[in-house]
């Protein structure tokens, strides 16, 4: 039935396509919805059906037209009109302040004041691609190339949803090329990985090269799949329009005609805003929805620009200043296992030094065995390390394509490495252990470095490495021989002095006073964290009740279920531990009384959840200084909750509490809230 489409079809085309366009613009540009994504499908389902019934009125324009079914044979050649120019790095704070000093010495020759204002923009790590718009509709796409010459990829450039096929807006140059940077988001990268792993299919090293994968498809079908976004940063050619004088302009211009701009771009007023942006950024770089290499400094001013020109390919007027890499490849040299507190063999892979994320990185825990298989890390193995913010440095995945032959999987060791008794792993559970218990000396050292750590006992300069001679000396083989060394034993070791030693006994002699709460979490009772901990002292208020109590006891401790409270209860009955607690007591160990009622707490009442990952404090921690205060802390958001304190990578339990408008507290939030609440 495809004649000609009566009068009303055609309006009623015209109508859906300008509510479409109108749609992408509020969720795209302004990231601002006017309607869900099911009410958008729907018209666009509608919109499709009418067109399907008359093929004449389908333009290229048309919110239905982001998919060609064509594949090309290949990639035909773009000319830029105006060369895509390169970008200038900076790895320092100093060559950062010299690209400062050479753009005011050459404005201070042509009269300009000082300081210099900067557009500052993340600097994406994706595809540099370029954009044409005639008469307001999308005709070309093409990726930068060598500058110069690039590739056409105009039908790979349609399928990105936030790009406008179609521009908003009156005063539209007739010509307008835009440049930008093609991503994919993070999330929508692992979601793709782990999709394609499921299938069986080849997954991508990391979101640049996913983007850069998805885009040379020849096949617009295929980048149609890819979970694709753009952000444009500039433009390129321009006929009949004027832009405006600066770069913050012309992006507020960009924004309004239908473009998705980088919401963390800003005007900085000279070099120490510029510095003070790029700290900014990179705090946050880990909570960024997008993989960035640094930010972007560009001199905003147009007239001031044209004064500076441009070097062999790069503009004199900006630089690129890089964060350091958060991901590297190396290679497994061998993978080893460690032996935890707990008997927990955690797999290390010894690697082939790199720099990474701003430290040199030679070891990365592959955390456990069901990890292993997963990942497959083999000895010999190249691999992409990964290393953000403060966490532990991880395998983040093997580059397969490069193993080596005559590689073998890893298998978990019968026996402990360390002691040789039998290694046990159970099925279902992830973690292998070994089964010496306190006579595997790695689990001896790891049992004193818990009890003497900070959160635990205390003990002011008794270290790991200093606890790890100790144990190899066999002067100290449990917590309770640490009230036993004198000053003139401890300055036989290496490294160590007449006066450290004596400031050592010291500390050990002081560590004594102590509190309940922190015995009990640095006992390392399986499963007693910090807030575990605190809650047990709460309730039983002395250690004689503590240990008196039955399963069904210690289950009326709040938040402590049947697992946690037989791990409690075994741990009191075993011999040797009560020789331990016993010795300890003997050794002079004691602590206030507990506060059982009373002084409720500066939270009382105030409920909190906890989500992602804080970088300065382990969950445990936040939780128990929260209960300290008197709050309660909770697993899931509801109306109920008071605050919601959002570390790195948040995601469901964000998402709720902003919808339920429940107020969020960042990490620094959250510890000022926690200084103001100790010292009230
Ligand atoms: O986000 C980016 N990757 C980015 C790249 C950006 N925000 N701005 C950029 N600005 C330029 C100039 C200053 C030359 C217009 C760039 C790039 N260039 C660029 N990307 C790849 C090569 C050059």
């Amino acid at each position: 039935m495809s004649g000609r489409a009566p009068g009303t079809v055609v309006s009623k085309v015209q109508r859906l396509r300008e509510l479409l366009h109108r749609y992408n613009y509020a969720y795209h540009a302004l990231d601002a919805p006017e309607v869900s994504d099911a009410q958008y499908d729907a018209l666009l389902e509608e919109l499709r059906a009418l067109e399907g019934q008359h093929p004449e009125l389908i333009t290229p324009d048309s919110p239905t037209q982001r998919v060609g079914a064509t594949p090309l044979a290949m990639f035909g050649e773009v000319r830029h009109r105006l060369p895509m120019l390169s970008l200038d790095n900076a790895f320092s704070e100093e060559a950062v302040r010299s690209f400062d000093r050479r753009v005011r010495e050459r404005l201070a020759t042509a009269g300009c004041e000082e300081p210099v204002r900067y557009s500052a923009e993340p600097k994406l790590d994706g595809l540099a691609v370029s954009a044409t718009y005639e008469n307001g509709l999308f005709t070309r796409g093409a990726t930068r190339g060598d500058g110069e010459t690039g590739e056409d990829i105009t039908q790979n450039l349609r399928t990105i949803a936030s790009l406008p096929l179609k521009l908003r807006g009156k005063d539209l140059p007739t010509v307008l090329e835009v440049r930008g940077e093609v991503f994919m988001p993070k999330a929508r990268f692992e979601r793709f990985n782990a999709e394609a792993t499921a299938r069986g299919e080849k997954t991508f090293v990391n979101p640049r090269n996913a983007a850069a994968g998805s885009l040379r498809q020849l096949d617009a079908r295929i980048t149609a799949k890819r979970p694709l976004d753009i952000f444009i940063y500039g433009t390129g050619y321009v006929e009949d329009g004027s832009l405006p004088d600066t770069q913050g302009e012309t992006l507020a211009s960009l924004r309004a005609w239908g473009f998705k701009i980088c919401p963390e771009s800003r005007i900085v007023t000279g070099i120490d805003e510029c510095l003070r942006y790029f700290a900014d950024i990179g705090a946050r770089r880990a909570q960024l929805a997008y993989q960035i290499d640094g930010v972007v400094y560009k001199v905003d001013d147009q007239e001031q620009r044209r004064l500076l020109g441009f070097v062999a390919r790069a503009p004199r007027w900006a630089i690129a200043h890089k964060y350091p890499a958060e991901e590297e490849t190396t290679v497994v040299r061998d993978i080893e296992f460690q032996v935890g507190r707990t008997g927990a063999l955690t797999p290390v892979a010894r690697l082939e030094p790199v720099f990474v994320g701003g430290v040199t990185v030679s070891n990365a825990t592959l955390h456990n065995m069901d990890e292993v298989h997963r990942k497959d890390v083999r000895v010999g193995d190249s691999v992409i390390v990964r290393r953000a913010g403060d966490v532990i440095p991880e395998v983040a995945r093997v580059l397969l394509e490069r193993r080596p032959a005559g590689t073998r999987p890893l298998a978990l060791p019968a026996c402990c490495p360390v002691c040789g008794s039998p290694v046990v792993k159970d099925e279902e559970a992830a973690v292998a252990r070994c089964t010496g218990g306190r006579s595997c000396p790695a689990q001896r050292v790891e049992e004193i470095k818990h009890f003497a750590a900070r959160r635990a006992l205390d003990i002011r300069g008794l270290g790991d490495k200093l606890i790890e001679q100790l144990c190899a000396t066999g002067v100290v083989r449990s917590p309770a021989d640490l009230w036993h060394l004198d000053a003139a034993a401890l300055a036989e070791l290496e490294r160590m002095g007449e006066k450290s030693a004596q400031k050592l006994v010291k500390a050990i002699h002081a560590a004594r006073a102590t509190t309940l709460p922190r015995l009990l979490y640095g006992l390392g009772i399986r499963d007693v964290g910090e807030a575990t901990a605190l809650a047990l002292a709460q309730h039983f208020g002395t250690l004689q009740a503590l240990q008196a109590a039955d399963e069904d006891g210690v289950q009326q401790v709040p938040d402590v279920g049947p697992v946690v409270a037989a791990n409690v209860v075994a741990w009191f009955r075993d011999t040797e531990n009560r020789r331990l607690l016993h010795r300890l007591l003997e050794a002079g160990l004691h602590w206030p009384p507990i506060q059982r009622s009373g002084n409720p707490g500066p939270l009382a009442g105030k409920t909190f959840v906890l989500t992602g990952t804080l970088s300065g404090m382990t969950r445990e921690a936040a939780q128990a200084a929260l209960q300290r205060a008197g709050a309660r802390v909770s697993g899931s958001v509801s109306s109920k909750t008071s605050y919601v304190v959002a570390g790195a990578e948040a995601g469901s339990k964000l998402k709720k509490a902003q919808s339920l408008s429940i107020p969020v507290l960042d990490e620094p939030a959250f510890l000022d809230l926690l200084k103001s609440s100790s010292r009230s």
